[in-house]
């Protein structure tokens, strides 16, 4: 049905007319988006029971990618894309009178993801069934996905995020598939000749039953699982509950939505961590229901147990799922009969972990009775595998107390699972270069010192199917007309448009598509803030989520600074810019709700101020998402990367922005410095501390923002408006927190030492933005060297450094 545009259009209108009974001039959008994402979704269904035959016949090893959220956002576009027929529909659907774009709005955002952790694992799949690689993610079904922002009066507002209201054409429902997951209860060990045996009693169970979404490879042919589980009662009302007469319906019911609160809801959290009963329940739930299936279909293959590691990888997205590592050996020991040695021997094969963070607000400790209470059996393991490693310390460092309490897995009544995830891997990778050697050096160095070869970096990357082709198909086009079509399979040969950087009709092309993208966002803006936003300004973009290390303070610190300017002299000469902020801030995270508040109070009156007339303008736009970023990335001229030095991991942003033309402004951090590396300073604004600076400033001291305050005149002027009377700060305290944090609290993040540098560095981009020619260089630069930050060459070096997997061609 797919095979060309009239076949497309007979068959849609047939299945159109046939399933909703009605003629196609009386089709809405709702319905052509059912009907066409069916077609999709029923068209895939050969591919994807083929691809699972032919990995089953090979007996191919697969990797199952555990993460506790995938941000895959909308499907419908990019699935018509890997399949190639996007062009095809959208031309046959125009000829029936409906426009692909809409159809394409009308997808829920699948939103099970809070950031670039989430975003990361959906580039991952796509990248992995793109180049044919066996690999599957692991997820939990949120029934609610990341909460929805809307800006009330400035501030931000949560509402639910009911993804599944809409019709939702892509997962599969697995009855036949669930699995039982327990809880609670107690252990007991008996004794069988010599061997101890552990029994789970008196547990709670829950069902876990499987969602299957087909992940569709850009040959077409390969489709690949993301199984999503959701939690249910396991009991039907009506069975014998052994309780008192009476009593039964309601215990029921209790325990029906105390299961069915697991899947419930994604923790708002990024970068953070909350040590919620829920959230662990959540953990657990993931890992031992995403384990039962996968030893199923190992078990298919008819080998034994000792195979496992040359069949199976398990991958787990930061320490969320490590709980894989105890449930594993659970069940090779419990259910399997393995002993200990030869169950940590394959489970330490087969698991390897990332780490994307260091901040330590983010390090997961779970307390030891939480974890003791809820999974008794998988506590006891833990326990184990903590007094075995520390027996190994003691026999490797006799006498070296320090550095066991340093790296033991349980300390202070609580389990460090970073620790946990390290000792029972056989690879531990960090997220970029930098990243990867401040955790080799300093945050882990005790367990690199043990472990020399288990750690490595693997620098972070995105698809750009979803990221260019799909989002900047203009770009994409004009790419295909210098370099020809090599580049979508082979990402980094968009090397070869660096011999056009000079070439001025190549420039003109990429300014023209430049300017249609401006316009496009400029008018969803409009739509939503009722006014015009000048295509010719300078776009300036910084989007993500809201941290304080991420800065968004610095950056409106610096808008209140030229407002301040312009206002000292009305005829400053500077090209007009709007500056562009979108950013969720986790609902009990204070401090970034007020630095939301700050961005829209400032905005109002930038916006609002004749004697500003144009040269400035702020917008924040609500409810950040994957589909928003693909319209504003695209438009962006320039890309705010401005964390405090060390202290992104990698971000992903950087890189999505850079593939679609802008120019970065940003800090020494995470991937920036890989981007620094290939592009040279001359293509990139670099400013502010460096990271081992500001290691040294933590590690040592000799920091004083105080100083800063009374040393800069521009510095003292903005503050000062956050506390002063005037518009900005009025009735409300909302912004003395912020100017405290500043100065009583010595400012953690380096804002105010970082501010005269980046001032100066605007006014570099502010000169170089005249010089048109010259930005479009720069600018054709960038696109070039980005496809070395394709997820497909990330995931290639997963497979063959970590997984050991090979592609497999249908
Ligand atoms: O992971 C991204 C990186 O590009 C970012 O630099 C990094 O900040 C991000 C707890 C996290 N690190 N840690 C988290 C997310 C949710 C949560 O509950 C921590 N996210 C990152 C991809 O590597």
């Amino acid at each position: 049905m797919f095979t060309d545009k009239e076949a497309f259009k007979e068959a849609f209108v047939d299945d159109l007319v046939g399933k909703l009974g009605k003629p196609l001039e009386e089709a809405s959008i709702a319905d052509v988006y059912h009907i066409l994402g069916s077609m999709v979704r029923a068209q895939t269904g050969k591919n994807w029971a083929n691809t699972n035959l032919k990995y089953k016949a090979g007996r191919e090893k697969q990797v199952y990618y555990f993460s506790m959220e995938f941000l895959i956002g909308r499907l419908l576009g990019n699935n018509l894309l890997n399949m190639g027929v996007l062009e095809m529909v959208r031309d046959g659907l125009s000829e029936l009178g409906f426009s692909l774009q809409d159809v394409e709005e009308e997808e829920a955002d699948a939103g099970l993801g809070n950031g670039g952790l989430g975003r990361l694992a959906a580039c991952f799949l796509d990248s992995l069934a793109s180049l044919q690689y066996a690999g599957h993610g692991c997820g939990i079904r949120y029934k609610y996905g990341l909460f929805e922002q809307k800006i009330v009066d400035g501030y931000q507002v949560e509402l639910p995020d009911y993804w599944l209201q809409k019709d939702n054409v892509w997962e599969v429902r697995r009855e036949d598939k669930s699995v039982e997951v327990r809880f609670w209860g107690r252990v007991d060990i008996d004794k069988v000749g010599d061997k101890l045996v552990f029994r789970h009693k008196d547990y709670e169970a829950v069902r876990a039953v499987p969602y299957d979404v087909p992940i569709i490879g850009a040959d077409r042919r390969h489709v690949n699982t993301l199984r999503n589980w959701s939690a249910e009662s396991i009991l039907r009302p009506d069975s014998a509950l052994g309780l008192e007469p009476g009593t039964d319906y309601h215990k029921f019911l209790e325990y029906k939505r105390s299961v069915e609160s697991i899947s419930e809801f994604l923790y708002p959290d990024d970068s953070e961590y909350e040590g919620k009963l829920l959230r662990l329940k959540q953990q657990y739930f993931l890992c031992s229901a995403g384990l039962q299936s996968i030893l199923r279909t190992f078990g298919k293959l008819g080998l034994p147990l000792s195979e496992l590691p040359n069949k199976v990888a398990l991958h787990i997205n930061d320490t969320h799922p490590t709980l894989v590592i105890p449930e594993l050996m659970r069940i090779l020991m419990d259910d399997r009969g393995l002993e200990w040695d030869e169950a940590w021997n394959i489970t330490t094969r087969m698991v390897s972990y990332t780490n994307h963070t260091i901040l330590s607000e983010a390090l997961e400790k779970w307390p030891v009775n939480m974890v003791r209470e809820l999974v008794p059996r998988v506590y006891l393991i833990i326990d184990e595998i903590n007094t075995r490693f520390c027996a190994e310390l003691m026999r490797r460092y006799p006498g070296d107390q320090n550095r066991i309490s340093q790296m033991a897995i349980i300390y202070d009544d609580q389990v460090r699972m970073a620790h946990l995830a390290i000792v029972g891997s056989h690879s531990v990778n960090g997220v970029a270069a930098l990243h990867t050697d401040i955790l080799r050096k300093r945050e882990m160095r005790l367990f690199d010192e043990m472990y020399p070869h288990r750690f490595n970096n693997k620098t972070n990357g995105i698809t750009h199917r979803r990221w260019l082709m799909h989002a900047n198909r203009d770009l994409a086009g004009l790419i295909t007309d210098a370099i020809g079509t090599r580049w979508m399979t082979h990402p980094q040969e968009m090397i070869g448009l660096i011999k056009y950087c000079e070439d001025s009709s190549f420039q003109q092309k990429i300014a023209e598509i430049k300017r249609k993208n401006k316009l496009r966002l400029a008018e969803y803006i409009k739509s939503r803030h009722n006014v015009t936003v000048d295509p010719d300004s300078i776009f300036d973009v910084q989007v993500k989520r809201l941290h304080a290390y991420k800065r968004q303070l610095l950056n409106i610190l610096h808008i209140m600074h030229l407002y301040n300017q312009i206002k000292a002299s009305p005829g400053i000469d500077i090209v007009p810019r709007t500056f562009i902020f979108a950013a969720k801030a986790a609902p009990s995270y204070h401090l970034a709700k007020r630095i939301i508040k700050l961005i829209n109070t400032v905005a109002d009156i930038v916006n609002r101020d004749s004697d500003v007339n144009g040269k400035i303008r702020i917008f924040f736009l609500e409810n950040y998402s994957v589909s928003l970023a693909e319209k504003i990335i695209p438009a962006a001229d320039v890309s705010e990367q401005i964390s405090t030095a060390s202290k992104e991991a990698s971000g992903t942003g950087n890189m999505k922005f850079m593939m679609n033309g802008a120019l970065t402004i940003g800090t020494m951090d995470g991937a920036n410095v890989e981007m620094n590396e290939m592009i040279g300073n001359e293509n990139m604004f670099l400013f502010g501390l460096r990271a081992e600076q500001v290691m040294d400033y933590y590690q040592y001291g000799g920091y004083n923002a105080r100083g800063m305050y009374n040393s800069d005149s521009r510095v003292k002027e903005v503050l000062d408006q956050l506390i002063t009377p005037g518009p900005i700060c009025c009735y409300h305290q909302d912004f003395e927190h912020i100017y405290h944090s500043l100065l009583d609290n010595n400012d953690e993040f380096f804002v105010l030492k970082d501010f005269p540098s980046y001032v100066e560095t605007h006014v570099e981009i502010d000169r170089a933005y005249r010089n048109r020619s010259g930005w479009l260089k720069k600018s054709i630069i960038n696109i070039g060297h980005s496809g070395k930050f394709s997820s497909d060459n990330t995931i290639s070096r997963y497979a063959s450094e970590i997984w050991n997997i090979r592609q497999v061609p249908l």
